[in-house]
């Protein structure tokens, strides 16, 4: 993996977040930027996913559960070549492509329609499934917002999941600690995840996210995991990437 390369990516993608919440002066900045990372791993090392590969469905699909960090999908989508930086600027605006919450209709780099928290991870759990029986070897992706997690639909994906053994399928829980009303735990607490998604018959690894090598090796080994899906909870830190608050 190409660090330097990486570190790249993140700090136009960072950059780019900025610009679409501040011209909109509406959006989820903290949730987008602390999750920077972790995208830039998956867009630019681990998926197979590529502008001319971006319209089929023969490639590897990503599901951004925490819908809210639109500006970071965007943002990659924009870093990938999908769309042009300039079209940033249209986040949130009246009949853009760039809606608050991504919108599958809109560009091929959406691979389904989220914000409503929870529904993403079922969606995911179908597309596994799907790729199964179309015998599809390709891998589906979800990130879960920590604060997502205090959702009952998210467990009931996790254990269906478990239950039809996806090993195809890796989600990454954005755990980062907070949520939009304050402290996860003030509200409803959803951790400890490892020993949950272990129950539900879960791999599970642990891993700084905002370490390009650590999550490298976390995808890495996801792949090569076989029987069960992939639940990777990285630690990350809300708004990483800015000084101010
Ligand atoms: C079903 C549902 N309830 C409430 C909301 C409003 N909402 C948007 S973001 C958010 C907090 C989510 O927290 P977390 O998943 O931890 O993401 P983070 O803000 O840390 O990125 C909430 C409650 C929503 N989008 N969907
Ligand atoms: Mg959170």
């Amino acid at each position: 993996m190409d660090l330097k390369a990486m570190q790249d990516h993140a700090k136009n993608i960072r950059k780019n977040i900025i610009k679409e919440v501040s011209n909109a002066q509406s959006g989820h900045p903290g949730g987008s930027l602390g999750a920077a990372d972790i995208l830039t791993v998956l867009y630019f090392d681990v998926m197979d996913f590529t502008k001319e590969n971006a319209h089929s469905l023969d490639r590897d699909r990503f599901v951004l559960s925490k819908g809210h960090a639109s500006p970071l999908l965007y943002a990659v989508l924009a870093e990938k070549g999908i769309i042009d930086e300039a079209e940033l600027l249209t986040f949130r605006k009246l009949n853009t492509r760039l809606q608050g919450h991504p919108d599958i209709n809109e560009l091929d780099g959406i691979d389904m329609s989220t914000g409503s928290l929870g529904q993403g991870t079922s969606a995911s759990v179908g597309m596994a499934l799907a790729n199964r029986l179309d015998k599809n070897d390709h891998r589906i992706y979800a990130l879960v917002g920590d604060g997502e997690a205090e959702e009952g639909q998210v467990w009931e994906a996790a254990m269906a999941a478990g239950h039809y053994k996806l090993d195809n399928l890796c989600w990454i829980i954005d755990n980062n600690g907070l949520q939009i009303d304050g402290r996860c735990e003030d509200v409803i607490g959803p951790e400890p995840f490892e020993p949950k998604f272990e129950a539900f018959g879960w791999n599970v690894m642990t891993v700084d996210g905002h370490d390009y090598e650590a999550l490298h090796d976390a995808f890495e080994k996801a792949k090569e995991y076989k029987g069960k899906p992939t639940c990777i909870i990285a630690k990350t830190i809300k708004g990483k990437g800015v000084s101010f608050p």
